[in-house]
């Protein structure tokens, strides 16, 4: 195995025996041949597409299977051998449809197109196979924004929501990998093309997501528990939930989010649910000790699951892309709906969830709840009260360098103001940092998926204060990373002109030092530092 697509890969280089996050090796190569399957899919998909002869299936194929292999998604032998096979199957089909003087001779086909579930075995599938160093770096580059757009894109299908140009970029992007014609520049403008079909992608997630669920409401909420038992959720997947809290209705069931399900508490919808009573625990990497003394069934909706302890193995339900051998997972039936009976039967012999920590922490600020209190923060940046806003958006991890991120947020001047999104918020966002003037030091816009909001809200502000540059904002970028999904919403930001982004603990393995200088030269992006310097310059962009 070779992998290097997460912010903790092993030694900032590589994972190669097994994973950090638990990957086993041989699941990690059967997610590169999973991959080699879809590029292979895309090849004959495209053409399908041109013939007006593709299908929907094969849409939610490549998105359920690209999800698949995010870091912390599925960690199952046996689910990823099967959409292998799937996949060869549906690329077959696809191939039948499409008429046979649309290709080249079959001795001219490239390898992807002419790939056999035999000859894979001898095909060098990894990313990493290829010698040239920069090449690498943007394909890989460029593989895991795609696999950011998957996921994203998934979570907008799920809601009926999608966008064929972004499926067909996708495809473009697979087949573009296998391309070995293609030289430094080419793969530069498909990575930037990957940040701007990124925007769109999390444009239609938005507005999936509000016309869906309603605008989120700014909401303060408990993190404490009641004496009854309860059902945890996790991962990104609203329309899971909303079942959830349908079928666990009336029941005396309590419904606690966890992670990145906590903006969920903000949502209109959600909150007509009484049993829907808070969040509970922390970030992904807590689970462990969160789930331990959970008490209940829990429910993983997406990524992040890491690999389950005993004591709370026989109550950890998979869905969807999910994956872990050994757990039940939940599939969807025929008519799209899922049976969560299981998991209610569980807890009501449950013991309620061992408090954890009491109080409440706000959220709720996505775009259309910023922007309506836009004129008390323009007059407060006006009239000197509000100096600078600084966007700590991005992941939480286990790294011991993510301590930096509590510390940067306490060592911030209390004339600024946080802007967050995704679970990166949970490294400042129970330190009670207070407000200014009403608007709360820490605005936090929902999940990594509603990153779309805090670019909404930087242009509005642009737009508010007659700027035409978004640059020259009073805003900073000092992002965390971990998985793929945080990859592509960097690419957006690069795509959106968004210059001086500093970007930690570690810089993604994957990008090589010419590919880093491109980076620095258009971009002005750079690696975080230490809290003091990093401080300075943030604080003193202009
Ligand atoms: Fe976090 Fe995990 Fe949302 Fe990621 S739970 S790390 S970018 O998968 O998805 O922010
Ligand atoms: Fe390593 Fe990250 Fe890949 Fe897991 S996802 S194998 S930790 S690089």
């Amino acid at each position: 195995m070779f992998c290097n697509q997460c912010q903790e890969t092993l030694n900032s280089k590589g994972c190669i025996k097994n994973g950090v996050c638990g990957k086993k090796g041989e699941v990690a190569d059967l997610q590169d041949k999973l991959l080699y399957v879809l590029k292979s899919i895309a090849f004959y998909n495209l053409k399908a597409r041109s013939e007006g002869v593709n299908e929907e299936a094969t849409d939610r194929f490549v998105l359920d299977s690209f999800f698949a292999t995010l870091t912390n998604t599925n960690f199952d032998r046996q689910a990823i051998e099967s959409l292998i096979i799937k996949g060869f199957n549906l690329r077959d089909a696809i191939r039948a449809k499409i008429p046979e003087d649309k290709f080249t001779a079959e001795k001219d086909l490239p390898t992807v197109a002419t790939v056999t579930p035999e000859s894979i075995e001898d095909i060098d599938v990894a990313v990493h196979s290829t010698n040239d160093e920069d090449i690498r770096s943007l394909q890989e580059l460029l593989t895991y924004g795609l696999k950011g757009m998957a996921a994203y894109s998934y979570h907008a299908y799920i809601l009926g929501y999608k966008d064929e140009a972004i499926f067909e970029f996708i495809e473009k992007g697979l087949v573009s990998i296998t391309d070995d014609t293609l030289g430094l520049q080419d793969l530069i403008d498909l990575v930037l093309e990957c940040g701007k079909r990124g925007v769109s992608t999390l444009a239609l997630l938005d507005k999936a997501n509000i016309e869906t669920y309603g605008n989120p409401e700014p909401t303060a909420v408990n993190i404490g528990v009641r004496d009854l038992p309860g059902i945890l959720i996790s991962g990104h997947d609203l329309h899971d939930l909303e079942q959830l809290l349908e079928q666990t209705k009336c029941m005396g069931i309590d419904v606690y989010t966890h992670g990145e399900m906590l903006p969920a508490n903000s949502y209109p919808a959600f909150k007509k649910y009484e049993d829907f009573i808070g969040n509970y625990g922390s970030a992904w990497w807590k689970q462990n000790e969160d789930f331990e003394k959970f008490n209940g069934p829990i429910l993983m909706t997406t990524n992040c699951i890491i690999p389950p302890r005993d004591s709370y193995r026989n109550r950890i339900y998979t869905t969807g892309v999910v994956g872990f051998e050994g757990l039940i997972h939940i599939s969807e039936k025929e008519d799209g709906t899922k049976d969560f009976t299981p998991l209610i039967e569980q807890a009501k012999t449950s013991k309620p969830p061992e408090q954890l920590e009491s109080g409440t922490i706000v959220c709720g600020f996505a775009h259309e709840a910023a922007l309506s209190v836009a004129d008390k923060i323009i007059d407060a940046v006006k009239n000197g009260k509000i100096s600078r806003f600084m966007v700590m958006a991005g992941c939480d991890g286990r790294h011991k360098g993510r301590a930096y991120y509590t510390e940067f947020a306490k060592a911030l001047p209390k004339d600024t103001v946080i802007l967050t999104a995704g679970c990166a918020k949970y490294r400042y966002n129970k330190l009670n940092l207070g407000d200014i003037e009403g608007i709360p030091r820490v605005i936090d816009a929902g999940q990594c998926n509603d990153s779309y909001s805090l670019v909404v809200i930087a242009q509005k502000l642009a737009e508010a204060f007659s700027l035409k540059d978004i640059n020259d904002l009073p805003i900073s970028y000092n992002i965390a990373w971990y998985e793929q999904k945080a990859v592509l919403v960097l690419l957006a930001l690069l795509s959106l002109g968004i210059k001086n982004i500093t970007l930690g603990p570690t810089l993604p393995a994957c990008i090589s030092p010419n590919i880093f200088k491109v980076l620095v030269d258009n971009f002005n992006i750079r690696p975080n530092a230490i809290v003091e310097e990093d401080m300075k310059i943030l604080l003193n962009q202009v």
